[in-house]
């Protein structure tokens, strides 16, 4: 089983800033422990992080054909992006949606998720366990 891993925009400044939302680890951390839970569980992952809308839609467009399940922070881009929607169903790879933080307790427009009007699941409020969570349900339904 092989799952893409996508980031949205400013995810790689974690553990910069805003420790008390998004906690002290940084991305390299995250990365380290999604790979270290990809071993675990004999599956492949890739990672990917962008602050570009486009790119996002450009990755998601090439995992066709390539990834069984893709676990995706979209970030900002959770609450605007169409395009990342569109893209999504347009491959039709099984999705979950996930978020550091818990988006439902925060602001009203980020109660907004456009990607989760495709994902079929969605983790958010559990750090970066959120991530794991998620390979973990894709595995158990897809492998
Ligand atoms: O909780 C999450 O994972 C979010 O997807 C994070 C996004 C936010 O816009 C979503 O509503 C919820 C923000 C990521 C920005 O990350 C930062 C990390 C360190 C310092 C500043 C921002």
């Amino acid at each position: 089983m092989h799952i893409l891993v996508i980031n949205g925009p400013n995810l790689n400044m974690l553990g910069i800033r805003e420790p008390d939302i998004y906690g002290k680890n940084t991305y390299a951390d995250l990365c380290d422990m999604i790979s270290a839970k990809a071993e675990e569980m004999n599956i492949t992952v890739e990672l990917f992080q962008s602050n570009h809308e486009g790119a996002i839609v450009d990755k998601i467009q090439e995992a066709y054909g390539k990834a069984d399940g893709i676990v995706i922070n979209p970030a900002a881009y959770t609450h605007t992006s169409v395009a990342i929607l569109d893209a999504l169903k347009a491959v039709a790879i099984p999705t979950c949606e996930v978020h550091i933080s818990d988006v439902n307790s925060r602001e009203e427009f980020r109660k907004i998720s456009y990607v989760g009007l495709y994902a079929e699941k969605t983790f958010a409020g559990y750090g970066f366990d959120s991530y794991t969570m998620a390979m973990d349900y894709l595995k158990e339904k897809y492998n």
